[in-house]
């Protein structure tokens, strides 16, 4: 793997990270009331993208995330630092680089945005993504997330559950999965413009409805008391914290429901590779290496931090139960 020198440090990004801590402090002396002042209306009133004119804009997103109450999961991690989590990243609709994301991903326009509902559920249609976030409690949560490739990192997201969304929409008996779809828009993704890509776009991913709907699914709209930078994702995208990686969907513009398995973009290049699970599980390695441990980042040349990989990533005791009684070496 390619070692790159570090890059300078954007002052911006050192204000937000020292602002993040203060403000951490902050949440932990009650900033709950704060929290609940900044939900607009608890009411779910979800109108078409058409007949909504756009009356939020990026400033109440801020807003709404700047106002996430605090609900001390995960705080006994050791954060990965802003640094790495905006600089290090696989989004590979600007580019296969780690780098390439932080430097290319700013040509995505994120407001507006909406996204389109399909398939197995009561309630179709294209909405505006304020629309959907304005009844939508935004919670702190600090997941810990394993790349296939063997790294890590500890993430302070802002989100709320997958399960919130899904219900207001009402899925059928017969929705046994949920497939997401990133935007595809070539002008403003670089890599999807690349005639060397290996990926057929749309990127597209899927879980299982129970999957979905376990409380530790988030879609997350910011990370460190922020907004989602773009090379993470904005303005929305999935967190399933003991899958692997690729599982976490960015950029998300449709959510569909379906009867039968979908196939997922990884999956579809290489499917003795990475499965449709991709449950976290340092017994299975990968055919070109092994799972058993991880580097953690911040990770240097004379400091790696590598760690023991854990089952499931370390969220067993919430998650094992939805696989009982299934071989996870073969459905890996
Ligand atoms: N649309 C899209 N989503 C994606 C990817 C991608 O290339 N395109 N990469 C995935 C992979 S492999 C990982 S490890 C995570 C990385 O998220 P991060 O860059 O926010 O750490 O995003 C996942 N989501
Ligand atoms: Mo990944």
């Amino acid at each position: 793997m390619l070692i790159k020198p570090a890059v300078d440090i954007p002052s911006s990004e050192i204000t937000s990270h020292s602002a993040y801590l203060n403000r951490r402090k902050f949440m932990q002396q009650g900033g709950a009331a704060i929290a609940a002042m900044g939900l607009a209306s608890s009411v779910w009133a979800l109108e078409t993208h058409n007949s909504t004119p756009l009356k939020f804009g990026p400033e109440w997103l801020k807003a709404q995330v700047s106002g996430a109450s605090d609900t001390g999961f995960g705080k006994e991690e050791k954060l990965t630092p802003y640094r790495d989590v905006t600089s290090y990243n696989n989004f590979y609709e600007f580019g296969t680089g780690k780098d390439d994301p932080a430097r290319n991903a700013g040509a995505l326009v994120t407001d507006p945005w909406s996204i389109t509902i399909e398939g197995e559920c009561e309630k179709q249609g294209t909405f505006n993504l304020e629309d959907i976030l304005k009844s939508m409690p935004l919670e702190e949560r600090i997941y810990r997330l394993r790349c296939v490739e063997a790294w890590s990192m500890v993430i302070p997201w802002i989100g709320f559950p997958l399960a919130e969304l899904i219900k207001r929409f009402k899925p059928l008996s017969t929705a046994k999965y949920v497939e997401f779809t990133t935007l595809e828009a070539p002008k403003q993704m670089i890599g999807q413009r690349s005639r060397f890509s290996t990926i057929d776009w749309p990127y597209i991913e899927a879980l299982r409805i129970d999957e979905a709907m376990n409380p530790l699914t988030l879609m997350a709209v910011g990370l460190y008391g922020e907004i989602l930078p773009k090379q993470n994702g904005a303005p929305i995208r999935l967190v399933v914290p003991w899958k692997y990686g690729f599982k976490s969907i960015k950029s998300i513009v449709k959510i569909r429901f379906t009867e039968k398995p979908p196939i997922n973009t990884w999956q579809a290049i290489a499917p003795s590779e990475y499965g449709f699970y991709a449950n976290v599980n340092p017994d299975v390695s990968h055919p070109r290496w092994s799972q058993a441990k991880e580097r953690r980042l911040p990770s240097g040349l004379f400091n790696v931090n590598r760690i023991p990989t854990q089952m499931f990533n370390g969220y067993g005791e919430q998650v094992a139960h939805l696989y009982k009684g299934m071989d996870l070496r073969k459905s890996f």
